[in-house]
């Protein structure tokens, strides 16, 4: 497994690429070109600058999180041939250019929903936290400006105010749209993108839907083992992959997380891994990622995936806020780099237990 850091570009992160470099064991950034809309074209060019900018820091792209789905395609409208192709030359770009791991989601309308942004914990860091409750209590179509906004200026991806204007539009678009038909249109677009992955050798990687169950009404199918083990085999190609995420899939307290990636070999491409702290089964928090902190067995995630092989790029995932740092939720440079370093030390615990069992 390659360590690696999410960075926002130096337009948006308060992290550096200089910061970033200094975290022991990081090599690669996870990023993607954050001023682009779903379905426009990324032009090599493009590409190539992110890619220099970032190689000029001493690291390299480990991967694209995320090039974004179009709504047109997630819902089959008419026209979203027109974004599959653009989203083919997309691809072809990124693979010139020798990037051959790209995250994406298939969820509808919002992407990953939090309800608290900065819940206090006994020692006085913040959190990412979430409640059923939050979420009941919502209008969805009355929520803009709400929870979208104020965070320190940036907002959740998904909760963009611009995309919060269309909001009752967007809702129209997924008004016919089931778990099925989501399936459904999940399939012809992967279906249409293989040859493209095929030919650049490019390994899709989805992101599971966060929680990992229907929020708002709306439809959300990457959410247990069941449904990633169908999505896996209606598309059979090594290069329909997944993006291992703990704390999306453990949101449900009934997905075995080690099970889970066992029954995934050969198809988890990028690793997410954080931890979270459930009160109940509907109200968590994201904790600090080592095991005690939280809910999770963080050993055993990792054992599963060297278990299995992984030799992906794996990313700690959203941090507490610490020390007194002003970043974006989850993103700052202080917990996640803990985060990484933790991740690695486990990691060579297992390694080196492994080897020496193997030797005798
Ligand atoms: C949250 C992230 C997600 C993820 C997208 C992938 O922190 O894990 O926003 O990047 O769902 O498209």
């Amino acid at each position: 497994m390659e360590m690696t850091l999410r960075w926002y570009g130096s337009k948006f992160d308060t992290v550096t690429l200089e910061q970033i470099r200094q975290i022991p064991g990081v090599t690669g950034v996870i990023t993607t070109l954050y001023d682009t809309d779903p379905g426009e074209v990324w032009s090599r060019e493009r590409i190539r600058a992110l890619k220099d900018e970032v190689e000029a820091a001493g690291l390299h792209i480990s991967g694209i999180e995320s090039v974004n789905v179009h709504d047109a395609i997630k819902t089959g409208s008419a026209d979203r041939d027109k974004y599959i192709d653009n989203y083919i030359e997309t691809l072809e770009n990124l693979g010139k250019e020798d990037i051959h791991l790209v995250c994406y989601n298939f969820m509808p309308v919002f992407d990953w929903t939090r309800t608290e942004l900065a819940r206090k914990r006994p020692d006085g860091s913040t959190v990412l936290a979430y409640t059923q409750e939050a979420v009941d209590a919502l209008n969805p179509e009355d929520m803009f400006g709400s929870i979208a906004s104020d965070m320190n200026g940036t907002v959740m991806p998904g909760w963009e105010p611009e995309r919060m204007e269309h909001i009752k539009e967007l809702f129209a678009m997924y008004k016919d749209i089931d778990d099925e038909k989501l399936f459904e249109n999940l399939k012809y677009f992967l279906e249409r993108i293989m040859p493209v992955c095929n030919k650049y050798d490019i390994y899709m990687a989805i992101h599971p839907d966060d929680p990992a169950w229907s929020v708002f009404g709306l439809p959300r199918i990457i959410i247990n083992k069941e449904n990633i083990l169908r999505m896996m085999h209606m598309v059979d190609d090594p290069h329909n992959g997944v993006t291992f995420c703990s704390g999306s899939y453990g949101t449900n307290r009934e997905n075995n997380l080690p099970d889970m990636i066992r029954s995934l070999k050969g198809r988890i491409h990028f690793a997410h891994v954080r931890n979270l702290k459930f009160h109940t089964p509907t109200n968590f928090e994201e904790a600090a990622h080592l095991s005690s902190d939280g809910s999770f067995d963080m050993f055993e995630i990792m054992k599963a995936l060297y278990d299995i092989g992984f030799d992906g790029p794996i990313r700690p995932d959203h941090g507490r806020m610490i020390w007194g740092e002003k970043a974006m939720p989850g993103y700052g440079l202080y917990d996640r780099a803990l985060g990484a370093t933790y991740l690695n030390g486990l990691w060579e615990a297992i390694t080196k237990e492994e080897k020496r069992h193997e030797a005798v």
